[in-house]
């Protein structure tokens, strides 16, 4: 697959974008400054960029308690991210939902969920009713490896197959559900065998090679689009951090990480571009570019206000 130059640029500034703004949340975290809990995809990147440089800018999303990349990719407003995850008013939800509940239906970014499963059959509801309005767009929902051993995941992709609902499953299998390896939670070789059991086509992709998320997901996009129903991908790839911000990983060896971290997608992207003939000064300019902004957008937070508690008083309903 070949990119145009443009094209290739915007997915590199997207990649690094979502890893510097995990990174520096994670500083953030530790120095104490955000609260409750975050969960990083460091590594994960390729997974959210290849998948919606796949899709259409119209197309639908939903996403996962490890949304970050997803909304970054779906081109959210990093700053109104950086409000959200440091409280104050400007971001997605007032400040009052953190990492966890992000939602931008602007960039038809239908929102995270802290609750792992319920996103499953929210997202296919969402693609029965595109079915039903005969909206030419298609939905793609992204969720965990441990996510899948949820019953609402089973039941949701029964009935997307049922009634062809235009939608894209994309089970993030980083390896790990918190502590617990997939190999001790799945009774399958792979996450996308179970495709199987609904009648769609369950497809297994390099989750850190862009070219090749963009590819599975570019084919069941299509295939959504014209009517002929869900497909499930399993996209492998790998968390280099911990679950959440307690995670000491004792679980699994460094050395188990060293050679995952040896297939980082961003650097696999960015051995593209340079046999592309962009020139390493054009990708360090790139990285300066996101990172610059990236601090922009943290000074921005960190002047914005905090919601008063008349207003988040006036938002809960019980
Ligand atoms: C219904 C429900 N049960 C348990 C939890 C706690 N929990 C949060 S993330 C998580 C593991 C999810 O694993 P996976 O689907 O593989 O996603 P990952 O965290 O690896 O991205 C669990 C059990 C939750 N949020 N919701
Ligand atoms: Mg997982």
């Amino acid at each position: 697959m070949k990119l145009s130059k443009e094209t290739a640029r915007d997915m590199l500034y997207k990649l690094y974008s979502a890893r510097i703004f995990e990174e520096r949340v994670n500083e953030m975290f530790m120095r104490g400054m955000i609260h409750g809990t975050t969960h990083l995809s460091v590594g994960q990147e390729g997974v959210a960029v290849g998948a919606i440089y796949a899709t259409n800018k119209d197309d639908l999303m939903m996403s996962s308690h490890r949304g970050h990349s997803h909304c970054i990719a779906k081109e959210a407003d990093v700053k109104k991210m950086m409000c959200e995850l440091l409280g104050r008013e400007p971001g997605f939800c007032k400040g009052m939902g953190g990492s966890m509940h992000i939602v931008d239906i602007e960039s038809n970014n239908y929102g995270a969920n802290g609750i792992i499963g319920p996103a499953i059959p929210i997202a296919t509801g969402v693609a029965l009713a595109l079915k039903k309005d005969k909206e030419n767009k298609i939905i793609i929902d992204f969720f965990g490896d441990g996510t899948s051993n949820t019953g609402v995941f089973h039941e949701a992709l029964n009935m997307a197959q049922l009634w062809k609902l235009p939608i894209v499953y994309i089970c993030e299998n980083n390896q790990y559900g918190m502590s617990t390896s997939v190999e001790k939670t799945v009774s399958v070789p792979n996450i996308a065998d179970r495709a199987v059991a609904y009648g769609m086509p369950g497809v297994v992709v390099d989750g850190n090679d862009v070219f090749a998320m963009m590819e599975a997901v570019g084919e069941a996009a299509e295939r959504a689009r014209r009517g002929d129903g869900p497909t499930l991908i399993e996209a492998k790839t790998y968390r280099w951090l911990g679950h959440s911000k307690s995670d000491k990983r004792a679980y699994r060896t460094r050395e188990e990480e060293a050679e995952w971290k040896a297939k980082c997608p961003i650097m696999r992207f960015e051995q593209y571009m340079l046999k592309d003939g962009f020139k390493d000064d054009e990708l360090k300019a790139i990285y300066k570019q996101a990172e610059d902004y990236m601090e922009e957008a943290v000074e921005y937070a960190m002047a914005a206000p905090i919601v008063s508690l008349d207003e988040a008083k006036s938002l809960v309903y019980a």
